[in-house]
């Protein structure tokens, strides 16, 4: 048995955000819905393909676990499809751009006069205000959320970060949203509407920076890098470039065969409690007990210093290296991987967090798989559905069409193409 094992959700989600919000519902075991438009379906089975013919990894790597039924929601019986879905589904799940739902006839209230129980949960860009109608992307939320002002370095412009925490950050705060509104439900015996706005999202992720922005009021941010290059701070939080966020000072050092390799450096923090084993490892004994350098106020102004001494050793190991001699003194440090490396960790594909998965049109691929685990309700990561590989499945087992209605569902055009369901 599953964690949501009789939890039907209907997909309305396309792109990033909110697939990776029913991807995980699926992980959890609901049974997910996929609807899409007959002979289209989600625009990124054919964004970034590199299987001619085949769905993209950018699609295939959000919808694993999930049933696809193609639908024109558009068509008067396509309306009367989806009205008998909504009645039968306990959630549906949504990222259309602001308004498509009320234009398509399906809004909150005539989804609640439907089906009082279910659970209406939308993305969206911004949430209620002058922006509610935007039309949003991962980095205009990375940007409005606060988080590209706040990375990068000092001396130069905003960036964005490659951890998709507008789009799959947003996806997780959905999840959340809708388990917890399942959750109310079994006592309320009502559905709700659960928003999750990307810009929100982000910010919720940044929480440390606005943090900082109202420890400004108090004076510089002695943490920064910039407290001890002297550089005064301005109004708002700055850029950070690595350091650390927190109260351990950490910085991004080189390690051996940086030259080279692009990735061949390590994060090394310098926690207080192990600042004696540091001192030791780095080979400079007397700064355990040296004014200035022996306890972390002292050390404040002189962090530059401090780790261009400690990139003198890491560049003499590699990252593992540092790992490895760090790790039993428990000096926190960590190797920064590659994409290549993650891939291909024995580890993560033990724990089924890296997973490669067949599929009939491309081949074997390699995703992410739940990076939840769950002791009572596993997961096995399934490929994705192929375009409306499951509308006939779901016309019958899910509303119970038969021969006479299937027909005139499919004469009508709503369906698109009815296909038995692939191996
Ligand atoms: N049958 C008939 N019509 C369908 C359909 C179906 N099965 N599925 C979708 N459509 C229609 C919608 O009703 C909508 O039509 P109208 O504009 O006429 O009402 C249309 O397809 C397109 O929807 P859209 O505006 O959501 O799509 P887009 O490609 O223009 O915009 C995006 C994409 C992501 C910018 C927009 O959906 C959005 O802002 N979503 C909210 C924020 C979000 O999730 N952003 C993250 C995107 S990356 O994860």
């Amino acid at each position: 048995m599953k964690a949501l094992e009789g939890v039907k959700i209907l997909d309305f989600t396309h792109v990033q955000s909110g697939p990776t919000c029913t991807q995980l519902l699926a992980w959890f075991g609901a049974d997910v819905i996929k609807v899409e438009r007959p002979g289209v379906g989600d625009a990124t089975r054919k964004q970034l393909v590199d299987v001619p013919g085949a769905d993209s990894l950018y699609f295939t790597m959000l919808n694993h676990n999930k049933r696809s039924i193609t639908l024109n929601t558009k068509n008067e019986t396509g309306k009367e499809v989806l009205t008998r879905l909504i009645k039968e589904c306990d959630v549906l799940v949504e990222n259309f751009a602001p308004g498509a739902l009320d234009r398509m006839g399906f809004g909150w209230e005539a989804i609640q006069k439907l089906n009082p129980r279910m659970i209406m949960a939308s993305v969206k860009g911004f949430g209620p205000g002058k922006y509610e109608d935007c039309k949003v992307y991962e980095n205009v939320a990375q940007c409005a959320g606060g988080s590209a002002s706040t990375t990068g370095f000092l001396d130069g412009p905003p960036v964005v970060t490659g951890a998709q925490i507008g789009d799959s950050g947003t996806g997780l705060h959905l999840a959340l949203g809708i388990v917890t509104a399942l959750f109310q439900r079994e006592r309320s015996g009502r559905g709700q509407k659960v928003l999750a706005p990307m810009q929100d999202g982000v910010l919720n992720l940044c929480r440390v920076k606005l943090r900082d922005q109202q420890r400004l009021a108090a004076g510089p941010l002695k943490e920064y890098s910039q407290f001890g290059e002297g550089i005064p701070f301005g109004e708002a939080t700055p850029r950070a470039g690595n350091d650390s966020g927190g109260g351990q000072p950490g910085r991004i050092l080189k390690c051996k065969g940086w030259e080279n390799d692009p990735n061949a450096y390590t994060y090394f923090i310098t926690q207080a409690a192990v600042w004696e084993k540091i001192c030791d490892v780095i080979g400079e004994p007397e700064w355990k007990t040296r004014p200035g350098y022996a306890t972390p106020p002292e050390r404040l102004d002189k962090l530059n210093e401090i780790f261009d001494r400690i990139e003198q050793w890491t560049m003499t190991k590699t990252k593992f290296e540092v790992m490895d001699i760090c790790n039993p003194l428990d000096i926190p440090v960590g190797p920064i991987l590659s994409m290549k490396e993650i891939m291909e960790d024995e580890g993560l594909q033990k724990t089924g967090t890296i997973v490669k998965v067949p599929h009939p049109e491309r081949g074997d691929y390699y995703t992410v798989g739940c990076p939840i685990k769950m002791s009572d309700s596993p997961v096995e990561v399934t490929r994705s559905p192929l375009l409306g590989e499951h509308t006939l499945e779901i016309l019958k087992d899910v509303l119970g069409y038969d021969g006479e209605d299937l027909a005139r569902v499919t004469e009508s055009g709503a369906v698109g193409e009815l296909k038995q369901a692939a191996e």
